[in-house]
């Protein structure tokens, strides 16, 4: 069976392409697996015993009754160590949120220092105060956020708020399951689960059955599980009450989401220790918040990286690249970044070129930087069997690449042919790594793109098992650490561009990934398909991806495998627009999808859209700072905001997209219009100015997606350029929407690290609308205040300011207390007017 999406008739054009000696290795590789597993996966003499899967059934044991608490002496002064018959509980206050949960055998001695790349080392921890009280039947700990008991017998545990409000219930105890572990809750009636990272389905992933084991499914069915990410960090709403687990284990793991029993929420890891994390809300954002500051935050992307990215496996030579250039400009088309796919390397030897199709690399991206392009190139994880070549032989020389047990490199099939595999968890790997980015950077590249980091085998699926890593000095097989490798390939590669780079903010995109990685990469959802299902499954899973603190991500626009067509592309360009990375991507084989392919009307619909997005940068940016800050994600489901409301619970045909818009995409053919569901308040239609509230039905003809804005909106939109390189707008735009509400907007140079000490600027807007909004018009006052703080100049000369849908034209506006000269569009019930550096506004009658 071909992958999903794919004809068969792509398949073979794409086969075609692949060099004999990958057709051959990846034939040969199941012989060769075969050899690794029966002669090679022996450790030598002192290797660690290879971990295999117990044959037969495993089945769980509890930890058993609770027998003793301890505290003080040997137990950390933060920690609760509850002593049972199978082993021991440690609860740990790590801050008055977050209450982290270990488990050690009885018998083993003592808990091991606590590792994991999940976590960000830069994260401070001050101690803070708890009580805890030791009862004969359960043992209470308090914090100024959060209660956790624990039943002693059978050892049952809770979480509640600092109210008393239970956020989480005990299902069937937790314990010890073969060599791994396993932990329970009880799942409430209408409870909504949501992030456990990529996932190909919808945004309520109550029901569900999932697995954490990083895959590549040479493009995925919506359904298809698991694919590249396991993020086991899940928030769902009990009563509207938000609160968070994280459960951090790198190995394989299961979780069940009330799919075997409705009311059940099981957790099990194949291999190694139960740690989890229990976080509190009482929002949504407040559980990410929690949850960033402990796995880290989204560095803040360079502004390019929030423009139009055209991509394509492959643009290659090096003319076609140029004209597809030439063709942006030419039909001005704005764009910020062209993508090199595996095309432009010699041999797919990553960090090489292909000197007879891109015969001057520094030549053709000097070009493209003239035009005001950036450019971003693929660099794969696999270095190509070939002695002679530089990546091949130092690696080798020094050890570098991943081990099978007997201490011999592990050789695999990947584009070019078999590869070893750098050891990512070895830090002096890692620093080699970064460095082999160098020369890149010199060329000419502005960003890059780790692709096939699961890692993909071909014909092998991954890595086996019995590898073995480094693991920063700790030692550990592949099998129990296997979802790190694409976040460790992630880290070495960001780190090595900031150490490259040190007052640049260079983009890098990931496809796999574990917990954490946003302190390194943004994510696309890699293979999905040009189909209206795949245009809709990328909504949810980027809700998700945003809920599991991934919020720089998209999907390819337009679908990679398969064929797209003109209403496809443009509904799915709509929708782009407004994901937090927009980038038109497909792959070798399939029609071509740039935003002109399908001819008019798509051209001018797309061309209309991805103008849009350059108008909302000011936006997008903003949305994309606060990502930064809170872990707040840019893109939204609309339970994050109206978490008391059950309707948005499993909403995700429409979403919110930084604070103040709400998109409804279509997401079927020759759909024209469609319903849209407005939560509490007032909203406005982006394109009309029409007030609307509750169920509505939305026109939505092909030339436009639906967009709402929240009443007390200030938007600040941009003039249309063709790229940020035309940066800084003579004019920033301000539409203002009336209602009461409070809106920010974050600005500095947009590529370098100066914001870090202090070059930025924060404006607050205030908005508060007196008297009868909408009944009898007469009377209303609208006020906006505008505070600024930072010194950063951004570099404009004045505001245009829109003032839409006011209850009738205003007779009066005031600019800090002077009257301001108005114009008036009776069509668009807007009111215009321009001015300076200005603080206070005011419109009524
Ligand atoms: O086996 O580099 O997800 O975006 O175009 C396919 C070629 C390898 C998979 C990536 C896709 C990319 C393609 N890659």
């Amino acid at each position: 069976m071909p992958p999903q999406g794919w004809s068969p008739a792509q398949l073979f054009k794409i086969v075609r392409t692949f060099p004999v000696r990958t057709i051959f290795d990846s034939l040969l590789h199941p012989l060769r697996r075969w050899y690794y597993d029966n002669w090679c996966a022996t450790p030598a003499a002192g290797g660690r015993p290879v971990l295999r899967r117990p044959f037969g059934p495993v089945a769980n044991e509890p930890l058993g009754d609770i027998v003793a608490c301890h505290t003080g002496g040997l137990v950390p002064s933060n920690c609760v160590d509850l002593v049972a018959a199978n082993g021991v509980l440690r609860l740990e206050v790590v801050a008055a949120g977050l209450i982290r949960l270990r488990l050690r055998r009885a018998g083993s001695d003592g808990f091991m220092p606590l590792f994991s790349y999940a976590l960000d080392p830069g994260a401070e921890w001050p101690p803070v105060p708890f009580d805890l009280d030791d009862s004969p039947q359960v043992v209470t700990i308090r914090t100024t956020e959060l209660v956790c008991t624990a039943v002693k017998s059978p050892c049952r545990l809770a979480l509640y708020d600092a109210a008393g409000r239970l956020l989480s219930d005990d299902g069937a105890g937790l314990g010890f399951r073969g060599p791994g572990a396993f932990c329970t809750r009880r799942l409430a009636e209408g409870e909504p689960v949501y992030g456990l990272g990529e996932k190909a389905f919808d945004l309520n992933l109550r029901g569900r059955s999932l697995e954490m084991w990083n895959s590549d499914p040479g493009s995925y069915p919506p359904g298809r599980d698991p694919i590249y990410h396991s993020i086991p960090f899940l928030v769902s709403l009990h009563d509207g009450q938000a609160h968070g687990l994280f459960f951090d284990n790198p190995g394989r793991a299961h979780l069940d989401l009330g799919h075997t029993r409705p009311d059940l929420l099981s957790y099990e890891a194949d291999t190694g220790e139960l740690c989890v994390y229990l976080i509190g809300g009482p929002g949504i954002p407040d559980v990410l918040e929690s949850y960033t500051r402990l796995t880290g935050r989204m560095p803040l992307p360079p502004r390019w990286a929030l423009g139009y990215h055209q991509s394509r496996w492959s643009y290659s030579p090096e003319a076609e690249v140029r004209a597809l250039a030439a063709e942006l400009r030419r039909r001005r088309i704005p764009c910020d970044a062209i993508h090199l796919d595996i095309d432009h390397m010699d041999g797919f030897r990553i960090f090489t070129w292909d000197l007879s199709r891109f015969p001057d690399p520094p030549r053709l991206l000097a070009h493209l930087h003239e035009q005001g392009f950036h450019a971003v190139a693929i660099v794969d994880p696999g270095v190509k069997v070939d002695p002679g070549y530089a990546a091949h032989d130092e690696g080798l020389a020094r050890g570098f690449f991943c081990k099978l047990p007997n201490g011999r490199p592990f050789r695999g099939p990947v584009w070019p042919g078999d590869c070893y595999f750098p050891d990512f968890t070895d830090p002096a790997v890692r620093a080699w790594w970064g460095e082999l980015y160098r020369p890149l950077l010199e060329a000419g590249l502005d960003g890059f793109w780790n692709d096939m980091n699961e890692p993909a085998v071909f014909l092998g699926q991954t890595m086996p098992p019995y590898l073995v890593h480094d693991y920063d000095g700790r030692g550990a097989c592949h099998g129990d650490i296997h979802n790190v490798y694409g976040l460790q390939m992630a880290r070495a590669s960001a780190e090595g561009l900031r150490r490259l780079r040190p007052n640049e903010r260079v983009p890098l995109i990931t496809r796999s990934a574990y917990a954490g990685v946003q302190r390194h990469a943004l994510a696309w959802t890699g293979d999905n398909c040009s189909t209206w299902a795949h245009l809709r499954l990328g909504v949810s899973m980027c809700l998700n991806l945003g809920l599991s603190g991934v919020a720089f991500c998209g999907p390819d626009t337009g679908g990679f495998a398969g064929d797209c067509d003109g209403e496809l592309l443009a509904r799915w360009t709509q929708l782009g627009a407004l994901t937090p990375f927009f980038r038109n991507h497909s792959a070798a084989g399939t029609r071509p999808q740039e935003p002109w392919a399908f001819g008019e009307p798509y051209e001018s619909i797309c061309r209309r859209w991805i103008e849009l997005r350059y108008e909302l940068l000011p936006y997008i940016y903003t949305a994309a700072w606060q990502a930064a800050q809170t872990g707040l994600p840019m893109m939204r489901p609309l339970a994050l905001a109206f978490p008391t409301d059950r309707r948005t619970y499993s909403l995700d045909d429409q979403f919110l997209f930084g604070d103040a818009l709400l998109a409804a995409p279509v997401g079927y053919p020759g759909q024209t219009r469609r319903r849209v569901y407005l939560p509490a308040g007032a909203w406005y239609n982006f394109w009309s100015g029409e007030a609307c509230s509750g169920d509505i039905e939305a026109g939505a003809p092909l030339e436009r997606m639906p967009v709402f804005v929240r009443a007390g909106s200030v938007v600040p939109l941009a003039p249309v350029v063709q790229h940020t390189g035309e940066w800084p707008p003579p004019a920033l735009h301000l539409h203002i929407y009336p209602g009461d509400g409070e809106s920010r907007l974050y600005e500095d140079d947009g590529h370098s690290l100066a914001y870090q000490a202090g070059e930025s600027r924060l404006t607050r807007f205030t908005c508060e609308l007196s008297g009868p909004a909408s009944r009898r018009p007469s009377g209303f006052k609208m006020t906006v205040h505008r505070t600024v703080s930072g010194s950063f100049d951004p570099g404009y000369s004045h505001f245009d300011i829109h003032l839409h849908a006011l209850p009738e034209p205003p007779r009066q506006v005031l600019i800090d207390g002077r009257p301001a000269d108005t114009t008036f569009d009776a069509e668009q019930n807007t009111v215009r007017l321009a001015a300076g550096d200005w603080t206070r506004l005011e419109a009524g009658n």
